[in-house]
């Protein structure tokens, strides 16, 4: 059978893979009113992109309706996410955020 056991005749070797833990794409959604250079601004604060790359994402947000900006373990995404929700709220933008699993 499967596995280094000896009950069958034909061997087959159990492969043991090292674990890692899933990890999260952060999205970024695009929306008609948050403004184009606080969302750059936001890509440079939260995810520590530089000006060019951040405004690059933008862009791609503005034009496709949403971009992967970073890929992080759970609990990393989890806090970017409630970052950025926050921020927006607190400048009251409609800049939605969220995650998924890769
Ligand atoms: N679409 C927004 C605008 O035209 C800009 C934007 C980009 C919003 C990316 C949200 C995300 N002002």
């Amino acid at each position: 059978g499967g596995g280094n056991g000896t009950d069958s005749s034909v061997l087959t070797k159990t492969k043991s893979k090292t674990q890692r833990p899933p990890m999260y794409k952060v999205l970024l959604l695009n929306d008609d009113y948050t403004p184009m250079e606080f969302v750059v601004h936001v890509l440079e604060r939260f995810f520590g992109l530089s000006h060019a790359q951040s405004f690059e994402i933008m862009l791609t947000v503005h034009k496709k309706g949403l971009a992967v900006v970073g890929v992080f373990s759970f609990e990393v995404a989890e806090t970017k996410v409630a970052q950025v929700m926050d921020f927006a709220r607190r400048h009251q933008h409609p800049l939605q955020c969220t995650m998924e699993k890769d």
